[in-house]
């Protein structure tokens, strides 16, 4: 079922083998996790194509950790392309190729994606009521300008999937915007409430597949972009624990906060660490490393049902895990 949905892109018989290297590529953008290189056509405008990178940080409390997760780059990555592959008929993305491309180096986190023109907000989905969404509705019964039933406790699922766009701020949190707010940075009303549409529409449908799973996709947030003919088309990661709160269904429960399925084990050590949650954050100790390395590989595995080897495996980037680090007698 779920080799089905990877059909064409993936095939290791696809490879072309990769012509560049990262650190030949101009930095675009640059995230607490994630690069974005220029690849082909650099230059402003839609069209071109980007190298899209995700590194194995971590961030905790807001902060990123000097200790990587081996694989998370990956796993995210590879969630990503299987949330492109099973949600074109909902809206176009601007996933290229996995593989065609990508330098051998960076294979398995990396994706060719199309240049946008990115849209100036964030598109968040809530389909249950926590974070800064549950601080807003404490505050004033409304997130983003949408008026919440009264009663609700802490991580209550809502009665539908809400809309609640944030502002992209350059340094600091977002600022939740209303509708009409969105709709002027944008400029078009009518854009902005095709990006809504599509947005709630790619939230219910991967929530009901994460649901199936064992996993409550309790919220997640969009980027969406124009392309070179002003075709709407979602950008960025799709739905992966970085851009998504992902909570186990075992053990769920309204009135309290929920443990994230990834990243639990950093959180609770951070706690127990004394760590007073200001940067730099510490670092990890290796059994805690390992505990959410492998979380990050169940959410993939339970999601996509299939091993997470087989993602490497497609992507051309097995056998570069530790059993081929240098120390190895045949490694070159
Ligand atoms: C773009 N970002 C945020 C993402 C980072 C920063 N398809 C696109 N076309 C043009 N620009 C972007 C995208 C996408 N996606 C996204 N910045 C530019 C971002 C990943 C890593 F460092």
């Amino acid at each position: 079922m779920a080799s089905a949905e990877h059909g064409r892109d993936a095939s290791a018989s696809d490879r072309v083998t990769a012509v560049t290297t990262l650190a030949d590529l101009p930095l675009i953008a640059s995230g607490k996790v994630r690069e974005m290189y220029a690849l082909e056509k650099p230059g402003e405008e839609p069209g071109g194509s980007l190298l899209m990178v995700a590194s194995d940080r971590i961030s905790t409390y807001d902060a990123v950790h000097p200790t990587p997760i081996p694989d998370k780059g990956r796993v995210l990555t590879g969630l990503s392309v299987f949330w492109f592959r099973k949600t074109g008929h909902i809206v176009a993305n601007h996933l290229i190729s996995a593989t065609d491309g990508v330098p051998d180096s960076e294979r398995g986190r990396a994706l060719v994606v199309r240049r946008l023109g990115m849209l100036p907000v964030e598109c968040v989905v809530r389909g249950y009521i926590t974070g800064s969404g549950w601080k807003d509705y404490q505050a004033s019964g409304s997130v983003s300008g949408i008026e919440l039933p009264a009663g609700l406790r802490e991580s209550e699922q809502l009665p539908d999937p809400i809309f609640t766009p944030s502002t992209k701020a350059d340094v600091g949190h977002d600022e939740a915007i209303d509708f009409e707010r969105a709709a002027a940075l944008v400029g078009d009303r009518e854009l902005m409430a095709r990006v809504a549409d599509a947005a709630v529409e790619l939230y219910s449908f991967a929530a009901e597949h994460a649901r199936a799973a064992g996993v409550i996709l309790a919220d997640t947030k969009f980027e969406f972009g124009l392309d070179e003919h002003g075709q709407l088309v979602l950008g960025d990661e799709v739905l992966t624990p970085d851009s998504s709160r992902y909570w186990p269904a075992d053990g769920y429960e309204v009135g309290r906060s929920q443990p994230s399925f990834d990243k639990q084990y950093v959180r609770d050590w951070a706690t127990a660490s004394g760590w007073d949650r200001k940067p730099p954050a510490p670092p990890i100790p290796q059994d805690v490393v390992a505990g959410t390395r492998a979380r990050y590989i169940e959410a993939y595995e339970r999601i996509t049902g299939e091993p997470f080897a087989a993602w490497l495996a497609r992507t051309g980037c097995a056998g570069d895990g530790p059993a081929a680090a240098s120390g190895s007698p045949d490694a070159t």
